[in-house]
């Protein structure tokens, strides 16, 4: 932890860095030793409106950001990328020390969000709409607009990526900002909000506002002069965030919701990787991913000897300080994520699920859990069906193809989905068939910038990443104009 710098701890409104309203703050802990590692501004509702009040000011015609060139708008975003690239481990062991996630992994995520940002500023200067012929003596064009202050609140499991996911298509749409990161993570978007500011960024573009769901998260999402919410954490707090633009200006809400994907491994797949595809879709971030293969489904013929190597794979897993080279899982990221882990774990004994590996909490200190894996999964069990986030493997049997789309589809959720086979039929078949927003074949995982994702059901509204996510962030105008006759 020594060598870790906390330079940040504030609120960021208006490229500065302030002490909020109530003067308020919370603790940030390390789950690796449950330590304090500092305390943060909280903010609340005085708070949410003084940084909209920057981000409207911000936005406002004849505005710096208003007034910019798209292509400088690019090169901002660009010098943005750059920044993360040059501050990337500093970055990751931040990362590393306030959410327990391996040194390693979080270096990858800061590399990777630099080229999201990336991908989001070649679409500046491209951002345009069409001569329609329309009906009658008019001349009609669309115009495509920033659709304005946008409120972006993100959870703790991915905190630098779900940021940037969220500022590259609405910073090269030409929106600003006001983002509410999780409670549990508060530090590396107050770095990032930094990075901004030195990329040149006009004051009020990029607000950062640490605080609490049911204050400072409803307020923002409650705000009227807010014009569109983001929002990336559980089903039950989606609900809410509709409910809340519901309540107020029926601002524009996208949604990525919790999932309960299913993995589909048919019996003629290369069975070593195979296993090794399902254990990383199920057990990487210590399976505190929304997309997780979190339902294995293998196909009776090759079901026993499966299920022998992954729990070997499991029991392999190296777990322990996230800060130690080789380190594959760190501690889950607070208390209540663990127990309810180790409640769900105890259903899945209770229920009939034949436990064969891990199960069990590991040491006295810091949040860490055995990788688990469950064979005799049963559909209606509580493990098959909750939403864990945690590194518990639930495998199913199935027989035939009619069977599992069946099956796999019968979920509230429909984020992600795989299937393994060298049958192209099976694979395209199940890929039409499921409920998902994404289908990997014969991978897992495979987010890239330009692909779209999120949610079928109730796994979500809208999309991330890609032209999708983009266009989100927009405004269609028509302008219709009258000439005196047809040309
Ligand atoms: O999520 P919350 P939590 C799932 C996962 C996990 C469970 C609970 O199953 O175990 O949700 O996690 C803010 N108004 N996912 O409690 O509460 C909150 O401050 C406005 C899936 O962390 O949804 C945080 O910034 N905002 C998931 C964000 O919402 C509110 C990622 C997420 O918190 C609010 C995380 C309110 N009333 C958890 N209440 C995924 N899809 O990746 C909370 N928040």
């Amino acid at each position: 932890m020594a060598s870790v710098n906390i330079r940040f701890t504030k609120l960021f409104v208006n490229n500065e860095f302030v002490d909020s309203f109530s003067g308020k703050t919370f603790p940030t802990h390390n789950p690796a030793t449950e330590q304090k590692i500092a305390d943060v501004s909280e903010a609340d509702k005085a708070d949410v409106d003084l940084a909209v009040k920057a981000a409207k000011a911000a936005f406002a015609r004849g505005s710096e950001w208003r007034n910019m060139d798209a292509s400088a708008r690019a090169k901002l975003i660009n010098k943005l990328a750059d920044l993360i690239d040059r501050d990337a481990k500093s970055l990751a062991a931040l990362e590393s020390l306030d959410n327990g996630k391996p040194l390693e992994d979080a270096v990858l995520e800061m590399l990777g969000s630099a080229d999201v940002l990336r991908y989001y500023a070649g679409f500046c200067d491209k951002i345009h709409g069409n001569t329609i012929p329309s009906d009658g003596n008019q001349f009609a064009i669309t115009r495509k607009e920033p659709i304005g202050v946008v409120g972006q609140i993100i959870p703790w499991n991915y905190p630098v990526p779900m940021a940037i996911w969220k500022w590259g298509p609405a910073l090269a749409a030409g929106c600003t900002i006001v983002l509410k990161p999780a409670e549990q993570t508060p530090l590396t978007a107050l770095e990032l909000a930094a990075l901004s500011k030195e990329a040149g960024f006009p004051k009020g573009v990029i607000n950062v506002l640490n605080g609490f769901g049911p204050t400072c998260g409803a307020a923002l999402a409650m705000h009227n002069d807010v014009r569109k919410i983001c929002f990336t954490g559980s089903t039950e707090i989606g609900h809410k965030i509709l409910e809340y633009s519901a309540k107020s200006n029926l601002k524009s809400v996208n949604l990525e919701l919790g999932g309960k994907s299913p993995l589909v491994i048919f019996d003629d797949a290369d069975l070593d990787e195979a296993v090794k595809i399902a254990h990383n879709a199920i057990f990487s971030n210590h399976g505190q991913n929304c997309c997780a293969g979190s339902r294995t489904f293998v196909q009776a013929g090759i079901y026993d000897e499966f299920v022998k190597r992954a729990a070997e794979m499991a029991r392999d897993r190296k777990v322990g300080d996230p800060f130690k080279s080789g380190t594959q899982q760190g501690p889950q990221v607070d208390k209540p994520s663990l127990d309810k882990i180790l409640r769900l774990v105890e259903s899945g004994i209770k229920e009939g699920a034949k436990l064969e590996a891990g199960g069990k909490k590991i040491g006295n200190v810091g949040y860490f859990v055995e990788p688990t894996v469950f064979s005799n999964v049963k559909d209606d069990m509580s493990i098959a069906q909750e939403e864990i986030f945690g590194p518990v493997q639930s495998i199913l049997k199935f027989n035939t193809l009619e069977e599992v789309i069946e099956r796999a589809n019968n979920t509230q959720y429909g984020l992600a989905s795989g299937v393994i086979t060298n049958n192209i039929n099976n694979a395209m078949v199940f890929a039409q068939a499921v409920e998902a927003g994404s289908v990997w074949v014969n991978c897992y995982d495979a987010i890239t910038p330009q692909t779209p994702f999120g949610g079928f059901k109730m796994s979500g509204l809208g999309r991330d990443l890609g032209k999708d996510s983009l266009s989100g962030y927009l405004e269609t105008k028509t302008i219709s104009i009258k000439l005196p006759c047809k040309n």
